[in-house]
């Protein structure tokens, strides 16, 4: 069964998608935006109230990496808090009201279930790839921004193999095509990893700074802040290249090139204790912490539409 408070499988997400979207028809529709390379479906919910006129947007996706199981777990969580709190939380209300939220709940629906399944450390995806035996590409190396030029790999069997060409993953091309769509309307783009305690942004394909460098660290500060009130637990800021290390073909960055400014990826807890294996008696905390950045990003930009 379902729970906020567990890491739940790719079948019980799946259902807990149909579930919540048909309960709350005023607040939650759902659209599958494509399949996976496996061929399963890959459902974006957006939550807003229902308006005449076209609103404009965050998109937020979970999951990139299958292994990250933090991730998919803060989707359904922001999900499950922004449907209760709307109508009495003033923030989420006037949020929900002016603006669309799309939420992808998992990205690497078949890393996620592999992960699930037979190797609990997978982090790719799970094409398979011509002239090697070797399955997948890391759906953050394969978006078309400086693609393989530096913190990736063309070797199909390493964990940060870039792929053949830009967006050769069909998950990534799903999205990819979904926010060039939408692009008119997406003032922000936030991506959900795990760990290392981080909110990075543009760029990490190369060293130079953002054209919107200060806001963008003045926001993931102000952020990281709002998220350290609750528990005390402290992240770090800044642009990927520097923050964490170069890697192209990143979501970020692509987004962020495309015109969606407020681009952040988030690397949720911890810092190694556990890492990838977080218990899940920190996925209430965690998520609870996260709430506060994510909503911190949302009424920013909300107040600078
Ligand atoms: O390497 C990554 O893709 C992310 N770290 S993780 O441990 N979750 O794999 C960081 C992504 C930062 N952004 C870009 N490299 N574009
Ligand atoms: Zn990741
Ligand atoms: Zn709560």
């Amino acid at each position: 069964a379902h729970s906020y408070t567990k890491y739940n499988t790719w079948d019980t997400v799946q259902s807990w998608i149909a579930s919540i979207s048909s309960s709350n028809p005023n607040l939650i529709s759902k659209q599958v935006i494509g399949s996976t390379y496996e061929g399963r479906p890959m459902t974006v919910l957006k939550l807003g109230k229902t308006s005449s006129s076209t609103k404009p947007a965050i998109f937020m996706d979970c999951g990139i990496h299958a292994r990250e199981w933090i991730s998919p777990a803060f989707c359904q969580w922001f999900v499950k808090e922004a449907l209760s709190t709307y109508g009495s939380d003033s923030q989420m209300t006037s949020l929900l009201n002016q603006m669309d939220v799309f939420v992808l709940p998992v990205f690497n629906i078949d890393g996620y279930d592999f992960t699930h399944k037979s190797n609990r450390m997978w982090r790719k995806t799970r094409s398979r790839n011509s002239g090697s035996s070797c399955i997948g590409a890391d759906p953050n190396r394969n978006w078309n921004a400086g693609w393989c030029t530096t913190g990736a790999s063309s070797n199909p069997c390493s964990d940060t193999f870039c792929g053949y060409s830009p967006e050769s993953e069909i998950e990534v091309k799903n999205v990819a095509d979904f926010i060039r769509r939408n692009k008119s309307v997406l003032k922000a783009y936030l991506t959900i990893h795990s760990y290392s305690q981080l909110l990075l942004f543009p760029y990490s394909y190369t060293f130079e700074l953002a054209a919107h460098h200060s806001e963008l660290l003045k926001v993931a500060k102000e952020a990281s802040a709002a998220l350290r009130s609750l528990y005390g637990t402290s992240y770090t800021s800044g642009p990927g290249a520097a923050t964490i290390y170069p890697a192209a073909g990143g979501s970020d960055d692509w987004a962020y090139d495309l015109g969606v400014k407020y681009s952040y990826t988030f690397e949720l807890r911890d810092t190694g204790r556990y890492g990838f294996l977080l218990p899940e008696s920190q996925i209430k905390p965690t998520c609870e912490e996260t709430m506060l950045a994510v909503k911190y990003i949302a009424a920013y930009v909300q107040k600078n539409l």
